[in-house]
């Protein structure tokens, strides 16, 4: 046997042949064991068919431009964590009210003459009040005139206002699963993994497209990375956005000094949400700036094609868009159009 009919051989699991050429099929009914012996992989056989199947549903040279503004910065009530806006710890954040609607708009068309598609914006809330329904209907309303995708994370939703904000145009509802179930208890103790799943059937319901990933770094186990994508990747539909977040350490929270995700782990989780979403968006969403190009480069080849653009995450820095446009100059990557239409 040559070298390379026995590296084929070792990707053989479960019956399949993870180097054939079949097209990839959408799937809900992934098992844990199917999805470690994806990890488990030779790191270029993982990669190789992680390609694959991006390529088979996306041009993968194409990357979403999504941009983030925090329209209600601190003061949450929630235990997070890993969280700046928690109200628990002493982060140093000043908190601010919900930002005028005018102010919103600005900013959006800023994001928008900067290239981004899509506008993502966060509020450090548990839920949102009633009483704020209507300037976010504003807000949604404006930002989709500008000729924007929109996104919000707001905390957990009722039914009533999932399908308010459904109904003022809102395309994306992000809402992390953060982590796995197991782990969950350890990361936020002011909320269940049922609760957040709760969530995630209400914007079902109301027809959003829902956005869900979580974050690597929060002291889990290989065990728990597979746990959590098991979950996203048997959801009654896939996300149509994955975020796959890297830790942005924050001083004062209890995970300031958890163990940072090795950059190709990080590789790996995109591949794997890759091969078992293969219709989804996968974003390379909080951590590129600690990240080298060549990471962002695997990244983008295990099949990310979505990142967040401009200076800023919510609170944190991101990479400056000058390093990102030559990034995609010497990866030969270019925008993509909007993908609402696609999910
Ligand atoms: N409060 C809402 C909620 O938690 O759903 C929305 C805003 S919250 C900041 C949105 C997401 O940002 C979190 O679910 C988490 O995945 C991510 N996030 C927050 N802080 C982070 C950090 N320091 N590093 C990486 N991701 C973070
Ligand atoms: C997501 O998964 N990542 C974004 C967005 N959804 C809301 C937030 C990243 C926040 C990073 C830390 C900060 O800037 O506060
Ligand atoms: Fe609040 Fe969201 Fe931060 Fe948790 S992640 S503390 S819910 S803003």
């Amino acid at each position: 046997m040559t070298k390379r009919a026995s590296a084929c051989a070792g990707a053989l699991f479960f019956g399949v042949n993870m180097l054939d050429q079949s097209p990839s099929l959408v799937r809900n009914d992934w098992t844990k064991e199917e999805i470690e012996g994806l990890f488990d992989l030779p790191f270029t056989d993982l990669l190789f068919n992680a390609a694959r199947v991006h390529r088979e549903h996306f041009d993968p040279t194409e990357i979403e431009a999504a941009q983030l503004l925090s329209i209600k910065t601190g003061g949450c009530p929630e235990d997070c964590g890993y969280c700046s806006q928690s109200s628990k710890f002493d982060t140093g954040l000043k908190a601010d009210k919900l930002m005028a609607t005018e102010t919103v708009l600005a900013d959006a068309a800023k994001a928008k003459a900067n290239g981004a598609t899509r506008f993502c914006m966060g509020a450090a809330w548990r839920s949102p009040k009633n009483r704020d329904m209507d300037a976010l209907v504003a807000m949604i309303r404006g930002v989709k005139d500008l000729g924007l995708e929109t996104c919000m994370t707001l905390g957990m939703l009722t039914d009533e206002q999932a399908s308010a904000l459904a109904e003022a145009g809102l395309d994306f509802y992000n809402h992390n699963i953060d982590t796995s179930e197991e782990h969950y208890s350890n990361v936020i103790t002011t909320r269940t993994f049922a609760d957040r799943l709760d969530t995630l059937e209400s914007v079902r319901q109301a027809g959003m497209n829902v956005c869900c990933g979580g974050i690597m770094g929060l002291g889990e186990a290989r065990a728990d990375r597979i746990s959590f994508v098991h979950t996203l990747a048997t959801l009654p539909s896939h996300p149509g956005s994955v975020p796959i977040n890297a830790l942005v350490p924050i001083e004062g929270t209890p995970l300031s000094m958890a163990e940072p995700v090795e950059p190709i782990e990080l590789v790996r989780v995109i591949a794997v949400c890759r091969i078992t979403m293969p219709e989804s968006v996968v974003r390379l969403s909080a951590g590129r700036e600690g990240m080298s190009e060549e990471a962002q480069a695997l990244a983008f080849l295990a099949g990310a094609n979505s990142i967040f653009v401009g200076d800023a995450l919510l609170t944190t820095p991101n990479p400056e868009p000058r390093s990102d446009a030559a990034l995609f100059a010497k990866l030969g990557l270019r925008p993509a159009a909007s993908s609402v239409s696609k999910v």
